[in-house]
């Protein structure tokens, strides 16, 4: 029988795979650890997967949470400093959330740099 999908994935703007490496949560600063992510990006908030798009969608029917990070408020700016990797960004969240984001493919990140900057210039500062 046909599933009625969420409204949040109605309204996906991007999805791709990118490198992750989470640094601070809560303000906490956390040890970086890259690792390959699905993420879906939606008008207010970005998901990120662990595990494939087709695992994801399995994982969904059982009721199983990606992480998700809300973009009200966020911050995002270019982190050169921040690794010895090229083309990376971070993004700090209203909740203290801090995140890297990579590609080696310059057109790949410079995408999603925009689609993100775009999407947090859309939303409410509060
Ligand atoms: O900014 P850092 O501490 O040099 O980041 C590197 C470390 O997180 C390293 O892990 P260990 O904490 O286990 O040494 C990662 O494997 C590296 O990828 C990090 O550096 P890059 O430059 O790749 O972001």
């Amino acid at each position: 029988k046909d599933v009625i999908p969420p409204l949040e994935q109605l309204m996906v703007e991007k999805e791709g795979y990118l490198q992750k490496a989470k640094i601070a949560d809560g303000g906490k600063k956390l040890r970086k650890n890259w690792s390959t992510s699905w993420i879906v990006l939606s008008s207010r908030k970005i998901e990120f997967y662990k595990e494939s798009k087709q695992q994801a969608l399995s994982n969904m029917k059982t009721g199983h949470k990606p992480e998700s990070v809300d973009l009200c408020g966020a911050y995002i700016e270019w982190a050169k400093e921040k690794s010895s990797r090229k083309n990376v960004f971070q993004i700090t969240t209203v909740s203290g959330t801090e995140f890297l984001l990579q590609s080696d493919i310059d057109f790949i990140i410079l995408d999603w740099f925009n689609a993100i900057k775009n999407a947090i210039d859309r939303l409410p500062k509060d």
